[in-house]
């Protein structure tokens, strides 16, 4: 891939050296979480090749659809509509924020106590390395946690098409108003910036497109629950992590596809693991990609991750948008709905995150619970104290010996000998139980 795409990348205008350092300890990486586990699923190959392309064939397509006209937009939260993007025949991509990259440069222009998440964005552009960002038409950054929402502050003088989007910070009327008018501009600035008009068969379009991709990660979620798992959680992770980057017609396709399998080998009782392998449930911040440190440690512990209460997870794509509006208002009104679901912890209170995460412990049958926060990240860090003392208060709980795990942890690996002893320790101890 290095040769091949070389011009495309210098056109982007990417620092060539600093991104192949970027792809070898990307490849490096991915050849030695994934490819070293043993009996995967064969649709992951898939994943493989998405991954083997994900700054090459995948951009050039990009770049492609540009020169036909479309538009790309990248964003760094779930609550950027995609429904709204593909109505405009645009293209939505995760930005990368799941590696450290040029952290000094980072912690000249951001406070060294701001979380590796956010860094690792501003890693990426001030080192020049993601061509995703460069390729994006529009930025769209989010008023979500006090560190997004001053960061891009910053960020808006480093790219010249940041959209700041405004977020509620209470499930309230007003904080459902102030949504709905939120996306309404939003969907005036993709029709300007794409110079097409969403009408209502355009919005029901693209609202059937995302909800099948949503389908798609539901059922995977569902055939996780067997015992033994048919998949391992670093594939399903990565499953998650993809969603965000590939075309979501060809993505689906293939979830869909990989959802066949794992009903088989379910059926065949197929899986990485033996039955009766200690079952993780992990919940909090997002992982994008290359993020795998933590599943990793877990699932070479001994356990099996079977499912993850976070935006790179159920948080992301649960619950459909209803697409019966017969205007684009009352369409527009249903994605509002959907979104205000969203149980982010930028909320106030929050307590549909605690609620979920009881239930998908119960219906993924898990022994355990880790619960995971970057460190300097409030929302998450915060909720997690109290979520710990409800969920050891539940009787279910309390008999079934599920107990919860807090970690605080960041990209480097310099804590991995000190988070593997305390993983083992934990998956050991819900084992005896
Ligand atoms: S909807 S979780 S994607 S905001 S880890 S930057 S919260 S300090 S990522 Fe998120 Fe949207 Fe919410 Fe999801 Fe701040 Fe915490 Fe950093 Fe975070």
């Amino acid at each position: 891939m290095q040769t091949e795409y070389q011009e495309m990348w210098r056109d982007l205008g990417l620092d060539l050296e600093a991104h192949a350092m970027l792809l070898d300890s990307l490849g490096a990486g991915y050849r030695e979480v994934f490819s070293s586990q043993a009996n995967r699923p064969r649709e992951t190959a898939y994943l493989d090749f998405v991954m083997s392309e994900v700054h090459g064939l995948r951009i050039k397509e990009l770049l492609e659809a540009k020169k036909a006209g479309r538009k790309v937009i990248g964003a760094f939260c779930v609550f950027v509509p995609e429904e709204i993007v593909l109505a405009a025949d645009a293209i939505l991509v995760g930005l990368c924020t799941g590696a450290d990259f040029g952290l000094e440069l980072v912690e000249s222009t951001l406070p060294r106590t701001t979380c590796a998440l956010i860094k690792s964005a501003f890693g990426f552009k001030l080192s020049r390395v993601c061509p995703y960002l460069e390729a994006a038409d529009m930025v769209v950054g989010e008023n979500t946690c006090d560190g997004k929402k001053k960061s891009y502050e910053i960020l808006g003088g480093l790219v010249d098409n940041l959209y700041v989007m405004d977020l509620p910070q209470q499930k309230s009327a007003l904080g459902r108003q102030l949504l709905a008018g939120e996306y309404r501009r939003f969907l005036t600035a993709v029709e300007k910036l794409s110079g097409v008009e969403i009408t209502a068969g355009r919005l029901r379009r693209g609202i059937e497109i995302v909800n099948r991709k949503r389908r798609a990660l539901e059922r995977l979620s569902r055939l996780r629950a067997a015992d033994p798992a048919p998949i391992s959680g670093l594939d399903a992770l990565l499953i998650n992590q993809v969603a965000f980057y590939d075309d979501p017609e060809r993505f689906t396709a293939a979830i869909e596809k990989l959802g066949d399998e794992l009903e088989e080998r379910i059926q065949k009782k197929i899986s990485p693991f033996p039955a009766g392998t200690p079952r993780i449930l992990v919940s909090g911040c997002p992982m994008a990609v290359p993020n795998w440190k933590l599943p990793r440690l877990v699932e070479q512990a001994g356990a099996v991750i079977v499912g993850e209460e976070s935006c790179v997870g159920e948080r992301g794509w649960r619950n459909l948008t209803g697409n019966d509006g017969e205007t684009v208002e009352e369409l527009l009104a249903a994605i509002v709905d959907r979104y205000y679901k969203i149980d982010c912890a930028i909320f106030t209170p929050n307590p549909e995150r605690e609620e979920h995460i009881i239930e998908l412990a119960d219906r993924l049958q898990v022994n355990g619970i880790i619960h995971y926060s970057l460190q300097f990240c409030q929302p998450y860090t915060i909720e997690s104290r109290p979520l710990k003392s409800r969920l050891s208060r539940l009787s279910g709980f309390r008999e079934k010996g599920i107990s919860l795990l807090n970690i605080e942890t960041d990209y480097s690996m310099e804590d991995s000998g000190q988070l593997q002893t305390r993983i083992e320790a934990f998956i050991e101890m819900i084992d005896r139980r």
